[in-house]
């Protein structure tokens, strides 16, 4: 049976309380870190509508057409942007992805508070992105070890080698390194060569952004690297889960 789920409009209109009755709320997430091992290289293929970089992506993407075709392709998990302010995303399209797919999904966006785990807990999301560069690790470890509590895992991402080091808590289980500068935009996968060996083993390596063939994941995975996030490449196309299709069987 298809279960709906009513959709959170807002912190004000949707108090914790009624997030915690959700069924989602209850439900056992599933492991991305599992899933990226599974298979090599493991492809987390991302919904973006649009970003700061580049505001027209793909407006009108239908998210229950594109994370199907994403899920047939191969893909091992997928990322939904639900900021709308710089992504034109939403919760309702995490919530569609969840109906539609049964992949662990990320909830990407810019978590500042504990409300926002829960919400994404509640409205399906299996793992929550937690961004070095804007939060301080007391946050990170507050933020992570309340994700960890409910189940989700955390991802953590990194620009450097500070961002790095000031946050290597046990309750991170995939730590990210961002090719793309938050600041100036521009990206190098020179930022995710550099990093690799300061990450501790225990932590999944995921390189995020700026991927746009294979032979870049190639030499990425000579590097340790076994999840690659890539949203603009294939959201960018016509068809992106044909394009991620065409991406994942020439490296599988
Ligand atoms: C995907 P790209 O270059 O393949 O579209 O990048 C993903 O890494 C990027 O969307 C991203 C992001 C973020 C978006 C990485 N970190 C933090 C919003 C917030």
């Amino acid at each position: 049976a298809h279960k709906k789920q009513e959709v959170a409009i807002s912190k004000e209109e949707v108090p914790v309380e009624s997030l915690e009755l959700l069924p989602h709320y209850h439900r056992k997430c599933l492991s991305l870190r599992e899933n990226l091992q599974k298979v090599q290289p493991g492809i987390i293929t991302e919904f973006k509508r649009r970003s700061p970089s580049h505001p027209e992506i793909n407006l009108t993407a239908d998210v229950e057409k594109i994370t199907a075709a994403y899920e047939a392709a191969g893909a091992s998990g997928i990322s939904v942007l639900t900021d709308e302010e710089f992504f034109g995303g939403s919760l309702d399209d995490l919530a569609l992805a969840r109906e539609t797919v049964k992949l662990p999904l990320l909830r990407k966006d810019f978590v500042v508070d504990e409300y926002q785990i829960i919400e994404a807990k509640a409205m399906g999301a299996d793992v929550i992105l937690l961004i070095a560069a804007m939060l301080k690790p007391s946050e990170i470890r507050q933020f992570s070890a309340l994700a960890k509590k409910l189940g989700l895992e955390v991802l953590l991402e990194v620009h450097n080698e500070e961002e790095l080091k000031n946050n290597l808590f046990d309750t991170v289980d995939l730590i990210g390194v961002n090719n793309r500068n938050l600041k100036t935009f521009e990206v190098d996968l020179q930022f995710s060569k550099d990093l690799a060996e300061k990450i501790p083993g225990e932590y999944l390596k995921v390189s995020e952004s700026g991927i746009s063939d294979t032979a870049a994941i190639r030499e990425l995975q000579k590097y340790g690297f076994q999840g690659f996030l890539i949203g603009g490449n294939f959201m960018k196309t016509e068809d992106p889960g044909k394009s991620a299709a065409e991406f994942i069987k020439e490296l599988i």
